[in-house]
C-alpha cells in the first residue's frame, strides 16, 4: 500500500509536468500564429491606415443644407470629390465662426476643406 502511495504522488507532479510542457507548447504556437496573421495583413494594413490617417486637402462644389454655429458645423451637399474618392453626399463639416458668417442655407458655394481621422474641417468658401 505504501508503494502504491507513493507511486501516486510522484505520478502527480509528473502529470503536471506533462501539462505544463503541453501548455507551453500551445503558447509558443500562439506567437507564431499571431506572427503569421500579423506579417500577412498588418503589414499590408498599416501603410493605408497611415495614409487615411493623414489630413488630406481638396475643394468641392455644393450646396448649404444646414448651419450650426453652436456645434460649429456647417451641412453641405456635394458633389464628388474626386481627388480624394469620395461620392457625392451631404455631410456636416466643421466651420469656424469667420466661415460660418459667409454661408447660408440654400447657397451654392465652391469650398477648400481638410480632411482626416479627426473629421472634415472647410477651410474657405467661396460664392458660386
Ligand atoms: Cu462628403
Amino acid at each position: 500500500m505504501r508503494t502504491l502511495t507513493y507511486i501516486i504522488l510522484l505520478a502527480a507532479p509528473l502529470a503536471l509536468a506533462a501539462c505544463d510542457a503541453a501548455d507551453d507548447t500551445s503558447e509558443t504556437m500562439m506567437p507564431d500564429e499571431m506572427a503569421n496573421s500579423d506579417s500577412m495583413p498588418m503589414s499590408g494594413e498599416m501603410p493605408m491606415a497611415e495614409e487615411t490617417g493623414g489630413e488630406q486637402s481638396a475643394s468641392a462644389e455644393g450646396t448649404v443644407t444646414a448651419i450650426d454655429p453652436e456645434a460649429g458645423t456647417v451641412t453641405i451637399e456635394h458633389s464628388p470629390v474626386e481627388s480624394i474618392g469620395w461620392p457625392a453626399m451631404t455631410m456636416a463639416f466643421e466651420a469656424d465662426a469667420q466661415i460660418l458668417e459667409q454661408v447660408s442655407i440654400g447657397e451654392g458655394i465652391a469650398f477648400e476643406f481638410r480632411t482626416g481621422t479627426e473629421g472634415s474641417v472647410v477651410t474657405s468658401v467661396t460664392p458660386r
